[in-house]
């Protein structure tokens, strides 16, 4: 969407507010020993108390209230039996609307005391965010935001995944821009305008280029590799990009 009104960026930050709230949360009871499920189920809580509503289940039905993945599973995660380990990769992605407003917010990072190539990933993920994040303003294209995203992941040693993208949100989870690819593409480029609101999302890997849809029919999955994304949803605007999932 093209935010233009008071009414439009008060809505946005409310529900990015909201996502930004139970994502935290949800990290922060990320242990060992505690299953997916019940870290969904405290979303599920959070999110009736904040007066709004899971994304993927409002809009695809998905058998969840976020989606939590762990270590192959690279995003669209379904919370359920898994016990989360010591030195797990996780990724918890939380999107959710309020008023007629979607926010989508996500992140991965090491259950414990994180070191090693896994936190590293982690940390090149969200470095890439915040190269793509300096050229988030109008006028420059989506273009500019995945080859700064792949840029930092070639300096770091690592691949970027290529059929994952960030996308247009607003009034739904997934608008147009249908995709801001993780590397330069001039395919689908779309140059930013003010008001604009996207989800962006770099997928760093330490090996692989694509992921693949597990049999669930909703995870999507890694084979020979481990993959972090950083997520917000980011208003253009005049004055630069406006992050609305603190
Ligand atoms: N929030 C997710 C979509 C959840 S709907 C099942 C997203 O947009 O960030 C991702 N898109 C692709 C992988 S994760
Ligand atoms: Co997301
Ligand atoms: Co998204």
């Amino acid at each position: 969407m093209i935010a233009q009104t008071v009414e439009d960026f008060d809505g946005l930050k409310e529900i990015g507010r909201i996502c930004g709230a139970i994502r935290d949360e949800l990290v922060s009871q990320t242990k060992a020993g505690v299953t997916t499920k019940e870290l969904d189920e405290l979303a599920e809580r959070l999110f009736e108390e904040a007066g709004a509503e899971s994304a993927p289940k409002s809009i695809y039905n998905f058998p969840g209230f976020t989606c939590i993945s762990v270590n192959e599973e690279v995003a669209h995660g379904i919370p359920g039996d898994r016990v989360i380990q010591e030195g797990d990769i996780v990724n918890i992605d939380v999107s959710g609307s309020k008023n007629g407003y979607f926010a989508d917010t996500g992140r991965s990072f090491v259950v414990g005391k994180g070191h090693g190539v896994l936190k590293t990933l982690c940390d090149v993920a969200r470095e890439a965010f915040e190269a793509g994040l300096e050229k988030a303003w109008p006028g420059s294209y989506t273009s500019a935001l995945g080859k700064a995203v792949n840029d930092t992941a070639t300096e770091n040693g690592l691949t970027v995944i290529k059929n994952l993208t960030g996308h247009g949100i607003g009034r739904s989870i997934h608008e147009k821009p249908d995709h801001i690819f993780n590397y330069f593409s001039k395919w689908d480029d779309v140059k930013m305008k003010e008001g604009m609101v996207i989800a962006f999302e770099p997928f760093i890997s330490t090996k692989e280029k694509e992921v693949f849809e597990s049999d669930d029919g909703w995870t999507l999955l890694t084979d020979e590799s481990f993959v972090a994304q950083y997520e917000h949803t980011i208003i253009i605007t005049k004055d630069g990009p406006v992050i609305t999932t603190v």
